[in-house]
This record gives C-alpha cells, structure tokens and sequence, in this order.
C-alpha cells in the first residue's frame, strides 16, 4: 500500500484550520497528537448510540457495552505483540501505567539497598515514582549516562548493572532527543543481571511497530493521547506471571471478587489493577485509533516519518545559527534545536505567529536539560499526517526568527 500522506491530513478535521492567518502546521505531537475523525465519530456514536456502565449491568446496554470495551482488549494485544489479553491493563496514562508498578510491583518487591536503573534521558514520569520509592524505602536510583550526541550505549548499562539492580526503567525513544534506545539489548542485558525491564513507549509506540514478545519486555507503557486517540486512556503491557503476583493498586469497585468488613478478595489481572469505572469511552477511541493506524500500516508510518525527519534536520541544521540537539544514530521524528541569538521559548513564540505549533521548554526532562548543560529546547515532533510542505514551513519560519534576531 502506499501511503498517501495528503488523504491522511483530510481525516484530521483540526488541521484544516489557519492560526494568525496560516494554515496550521501541526509539529507538536510529542506532547499530544491530534484526532482522525474516525476516532471523534466513534466515541460520539457510543455515546449517542450504546453509552451504558461496563461489568455490571444486566440490561442490554450495559451488557453491548461490557462486550465493545472488553473487545478492545485483544486489539491492543495484537498492536503491540503481547501474548495474552488479560496482559493488557487499562490505565489513565503512561504516568499511571508507571506509578502502578512502582507502588504494587516495586512496594512487594523492592527493599533498601536494591537499585533501579534509569538513563540521562528519562521524562519526568519515568523519574519521579522511582524516587518517591526511594524516599519510602531506601531504594537505590542510579542513571546511565547519555552521550553528546544523545545516545544510550549498551555498554554503559551493562556497566551500571549489577546484582543489585532490581529493574531497568527507559523510555523507549526520547521525547526530547528522538533517540531510539537499543531495547533488546537493554532487556536482555538487564535479565543477565537478574533484573527486569520496563519500557517506557510514550513516544516510541506512535512512530513504529511495538513488539514486547521480541523485546523480551516486563512491562511497557503507552498513552493514548499520543497514538492519535483519546485523553485518559493509557495501557500497562505486564508479563501475566509478573501480574497473577502484583497486589493491587487501588481499592475500590470492579476489582474485587468479594468483600466483607473483615476480608476482601481481588480479582484476577487485569481487572485487579482497574478499580472504578473505567474510561470507557476511551477506550472505544482508542480501538478506532489503534485500526487507523493498524489500517495504513506502523512501517509505512515511520517510513514516512523517517524522511520527513531526514529533510527536515538537513535543512534547519543549514540555517545559521541553529544547532540539533541530538544526533543519535537510530531516532525517532523528534528533532529539538537551540539557536545562538533566540531563547526557545522566543522561537516557539515567533513560530507560532506563523501557524507552526512547536513545543518549547525542558519538555518535563529536567536532568536531560542539566545532563546536556542546556536550559530548555525548541522541538518539532512530527507524525503521520506531517508533509514536505510542513517542514518548509518550520523552516521558514525558523528563518525568519534568525532574521529577527541574527
Ligand atoms: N514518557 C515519555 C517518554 C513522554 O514523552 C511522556 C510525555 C510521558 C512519559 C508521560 O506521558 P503522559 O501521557 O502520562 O503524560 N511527554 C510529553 C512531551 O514530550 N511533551 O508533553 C508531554
């Protein structure tokens, strides 16, 4: 199939529009991807059409529904190569999916001393729930380093590693450099030492094909929002013998089998860890997101996606002025920069002016920024519906902000 990247713009309705008098040019799909109409239409139907609570009914609706959500389980499977349906945990966010290992798999089987290791190059999420368990419990966090150029080498966290380390925590791809981490080596190096692996694929599962059975992963983490489907919709992948031992989470209804005043008993995985009512009409969207994408095919996505990037580091990197932070070998459609005379927060400002949505900032990655002895990036993160014409327009732009301030 080719993939025609000009009739795939057409389904995102929030494109069409012009921002001060241009057409929008939309390169803010780290922070969250826009919506194919098809996945809008999906939820607003249920909604109009079959809305009811799941797991509990026995009327009709409730039942219809019960059945739509729990069909989402497989498509998920199936997306990102797990083995089991009942691996796939439906959470709020990647965030969520992280804190509910820490707290449940890091609170049975974490005690002082035993060391989880992460990279230079993790966001916020896959930072700060580990060190709310070192404050809790005396756990150790050690960091791998990251190179000049933004990679994570494989020899460096072997030499972190030890028979300490009790798990191996790292963003899939940065959402601030774009690097590619190398996962398979990553996992397997980690169960040499002894340890499990979580990937964080926030900003990996959007730009290629996932495979947690080839990756040999724990656990792996994603959002919807970033996978061109809805807020408040987010997944834990668990290995089911990782899941059948993790206590639950939260506590509340839907994720019990029985409950008196003095003894309660949980659920199975996956519904142990899905206390309330879940996001039920996100669900559905993120069924419709998943088929999109699943329809034009991940490769043909990032093969796409790869030659924007190409392109686009090609030509800012010509403008004077401008350095790419980040040149790692293997990378994602992530491409952050820092201009000699202009702040970030200055570019993205001007950009905008010129209907380009950029994201400025440290992009919640902190220790990156001090890591890299830089304060903030301006970063275009493209995704399926970006053209040529997108990045002439970035380009642009950039150019005129080196006008300005050059
Ligand atoms: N992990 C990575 C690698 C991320 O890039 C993000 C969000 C998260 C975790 C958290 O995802 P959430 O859906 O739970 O919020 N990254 C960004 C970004 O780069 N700009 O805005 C959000």
């Amino acid at each position: 199939m080719t993939f025609d990247v000009y009739a795939v713009q057409r389904d995102f309705p929030v494109l069409s529009q012009t921002v001060h008098g241009h057409p929008l040019v939309y390169l803010d799909n780290g922070a969250s991807a826009q919506k194919p109409q098809i996945v809008i239409d999906t939820m607003a139907r249920f909604m109009s059409d079959a809305y009811a609570n799941v797991h509990r009914g026995v009327h009709t609706l409730s039942q219809k529904a019960t059945e739509a959500f729990e069909g989402v389980r497989p498509i998920v499977q199936r997306f990102i190569n797990a083995a089991h349906e009942d691996e796939i945990v439906f959470t709020r966010n990647t965030t969520e999916s992280i804190n509910l290992v820490a707290q449940s798999w890091g609170r049975a089987n974490l005690k002082k001393g035993d060391e989880v290791l992460i990279t230079a190059l993790e966001h916020h999420a896959n930072i700060v729930p580990w060190q709310m368990l070192r404050d809790a419990l005396g756990i150790v966090l050690r960091v791998v380093p990251v190179t000049p150029e933004g990679d994570v080498r494989i020899e460096d966290v072997r030499a972190a590693l030890s028979d300490k380390t009790k798990l191996v925590a790292v963003a899939h791809t940065s959402n601030v450099l774009g690097t590619v981490l190398p996962i398979k080596e990553i996992v397997q190096a980690a169960h040499d030492a002894g340890a499990l692996a979580l990937i964080d694929g926030a900003q990996g599962v959007c730009h290629d094909a996932s495979d947690v059975q080839a990756w040999d992963a724990d656990f792996f983490c994603f959002s919807g929002h970033k996978l061109y489907g809805p807020t408040g919709i987010g997944v834990l992948y668990g290995k089911r013998a990782l899941l059948a031992e993790m206590p639950p989470y939260q506590g509340g209804g839907d994720m019990i089998s029985s409950v008196s005043f003095e003894k309660t008993l949980y659920k199975d995985p996956p519904y142990r860890f899905e206390a309330g009512t879940p996001a039920i009409v996100e669900v559905l969207g993120l069924r419709a997101a998943i088929e999109y994408l699943s329809a034009l095919g991940m490769q043909n996505i990032a093969a796409h996606e790869h030659a924007l990037l190409t392109y686009a580091t090609q030509k800012l990197a010509a403008i004077e002025g401008v350095r790419i932070v980040g040149q790692a070998k293997h990378k994602a459609a992530i491409l952050s920069f820092v201009m000699d005379q202009a702040h970030p927060h200055d570019i993205g400002t001007i950009l905008d002016r010129c209907g380009v949505a950029i994201r400025a900032g440290h992009h919640c990655a902190q220790p990156l920024m001090d890591h890299l002895g830089i304060v903030a990036t301006a970063r275009a993160s493209f995704g399926l519906y970006n053209t040529i014409e997108d990045v002439d327009a970035l380009v642009a732009a950039v150019t005129k902000v080196q006008e300005i301030f050059g």
